[in-house]
């Protein structure tokens, strides 16, 4: 996902291009908004920690652009593209320290695991979405 505020300053295009530099393969990929109540959905992993309300409130304020990206060992390939969740911490070179301002607005985010990708995949895209 290239979360709201890195919508909101114009670099979609940017995290895209380091996207496919970095040898991933875009295979569906949606402009759209979420409401509170699918962002709330989206992130029930962290219902029960103190930033969740602001993290729902954040990531409904405007939209999103989520997409689905392949590559051999893609999880942790993109974890490492985009670096540490808090962008102070991210190393010289990631999408984070480039493009994030904050730990709630970091930029993007990266599925942990490749059974939450195929979760994450599925609540953005039907079967008939993906090529
Ligand atoms: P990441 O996997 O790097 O996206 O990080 P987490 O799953 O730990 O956190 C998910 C999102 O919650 C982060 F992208 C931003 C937000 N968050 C905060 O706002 N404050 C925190 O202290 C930790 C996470």
């Amino acid at each position: 996902m290239i979360k709201p505020d890195a919508v909101a300053a114009g670099n979609i295009g940017g995290i895209t291009k380091m996207i496919e530099d970095a040898g991933f393969k875009i295979v569906a990929m949606k402009y759209t908004r979420l409401t509170a109540e699918l962002a709330g959905k989206f992130y029930e992993v962290h219902a029960e920690r103190p930033f969740y309300g602001e993290l729902v409130e954040y990531m409904s304020s405007g939209p999103i652009v989520a997409a689905i990206l392949e590559k051999d060992n893609a999880v942790a390939d993109f974890r490492t593209l985009i670096g540490a969740t808090n962008p102070a911490e991210a190393a010289e070179g990631t999408i984070r320290k480039i493009y994030a301002t904050s730990i709630a607005a970091n930029a993007v985010h990266g599925s942990d695991s490749d059974e939450n990708a195929a979760i994450e995949g599925n609540f953005y895209f039907s079967q008939l979405e993906r090529f």
